[in-house]
């Protein structure tokens, strides 16, 4: 008989489906449950269990001790802890926008929430080139709810910091400090290079020392300015969507970090499908008709953020500095400045380091796929290095253009 109350053990399919009887109060006494593990991500395991006479399914998701990439990377446990605490929190401060979570178990690292399979991965969306109106909108209210009101402008200190301390969440840290900030940016073994782009980036990324001198800049305030409660890892593979539903999930890397993490990660993310769309649509209308889409939601990206960011201060702001006339502006000008970086250093690490990103690797042809690569990593380049004077929607869009439209 499997006893999951004593000692930690990875789960099989078989194993998931006794859990979901005995441990979760979720399914019918007369259950005919069927499992299978779905997960594609990174690190953990995820399982999708359904009951055939009811209907009704629901997902386990269980950590491993090691990641799933590569068992360098011995990621504590203590994620899921996190994912769940996070994922009850962000419910009530962005309802709608992310699953419901009914049950955390911290001896076998896993949680049950809700099963989301009416939705879509969004980056396997994107690469099937469909479009959502209304994406642009319900992600920067996501993000301003989340970021804004954990921030010490709407969160009463103390509380602030005793969040600081519940998620602090060294290991997976740790994984962010190196794969973003520091192993692209040199000839690290470790990295995942196209052959074809390898002389690009040795002149252009590996032998720039003042584009390293920017980015050692950016890791120690990534490592020092712990100002919001950071989904952490927000690209489009954590994104489940529909037409008119966008749900965030796996939230593990959640820590206090600078609030413009989040917004860079969406955006180059963004940039990654307008540059797959280029190079993967034959057909000229429809190319067009999604490049157009794409420059659309990135632009208002940018642009919600802000007005809902500033109307957020507006009406929620608690710290009495925090209204001086200019604190806001000073205040959001960092956080764009932070996005703008983040923009870059994730366009960069997706395409040199160890965890790339589809959007690139299914472009076959490999002359396109160098030329997606040079794109991505120049505006990736331009936005590290500029990032005090790109703010708007407009901005962001004019940087890809340049090298998209050579
Ligand atoms: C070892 S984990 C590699 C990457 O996958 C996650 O989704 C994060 O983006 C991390 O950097
Ligand atoms: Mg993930």
């Amino acid at each position: 008989m499997l006893d999951f109350t004593k000692e930690y053990f990875k789960m099989v399919e078989k194993d998931v489906i006794v859990y979901a009887k005995t441990r979760l109060d979720f399914f019918d006494e007369d259950v005919e449950l069927s499992c299978e593990e779905i997960g594609d991500g990174n690190l953990n395991y995820v399982f999708r269990l359904v009951d055939s006479k009811s209907g009704k399914s629901l997902i386990v998701k269980q950590a491993g001790p090691v990641a799933r990439i590569s068992d360098e990377f011995k990621v504590s446990p203590d994620r899921n802890r996190i994912e769940s605490e996070i994922l009850s929190l962000q419910h009530k401060l962005a309802p709608g926008f992310v699953p419901k979570m009914y049950h955390y178990d911290p001896i076998m690292n896993c949680c049950a929430m809700e099963d989301l399979s009416d939705h879509e991965i969004m980056r396997t969306a994107l690469i099937k080139h469909k479009t959502f109106p209304l994406f642009a909108d319900h992600i920067t209210t996501f993000m301003v709810n989340t970021l804004l009101h954990t921030s010490d402008v709407v969160t009463e200190h103390k509380e602030k910091k005793e969040l600081v301390k519940s998620f602090t969440n060294p290991e997976l840290c740790e994984i962010t400090e190196d794969l973003v900030y520091t192993e692209p940016f040199f000839d690290c073994e470790r990295n995942d290079i196209f052959e074809g782009s390898r002389e690009f980036i040795k002149e252009h990324i590996w032998n720039d020392e003042k584009l390293a001198l920017e980015t050692a800049k950016l890791k120690f305030e990534f490592m020092t300015h712990s100002q919001s409660l950071l989904h952490g890892d927000l690209h489009t593979g954590s994104i489940f969507i529909k037409e008119d539903s966008t749900k965030v999930i796996d939230p593990e890397f959640a820590f206090y970090g600078p609030a413009g993490y989040d917004v860079g990660n969406v955006v180059a993310n963004l940039i990654f499908a307008y540059v797959n769309g280029k190079f993967t649509i034959e057909d000229d209308g429809e190319r067009d008709k999604f490049l157009q889409y794409m420059e659309k939601t990135i632009r208002e990206v940018i642009d919600l953020f802000t007005e809902k960011f500033l109307y957020g201060w507006d009406e929620h702001a608690t710290e009495r500095v925090a209204t001086y006339p200019g604190f806001k502006e000073y205040y959001l000008d960092g956080l764009l400045r932070d996005t703008v970086a983040v923009t870059g250093l994730e366009l960069c690490r997706r395409t040199i380091g160890i965890a790339g990103v589809k959007d690139i690797q299914v472009i076959k042809n490999e002359k396109d796929r160098v030329a997606a690569e040079k794109i991505v990593l120049s505006a990736g380049k331009t936005f590290i290095l500029e990032r005090d004077t790109i703010r708007t929607g407009d901005d962001f869009v004019k940087v890809v253009l340049n090298y998209a439209s050579k």
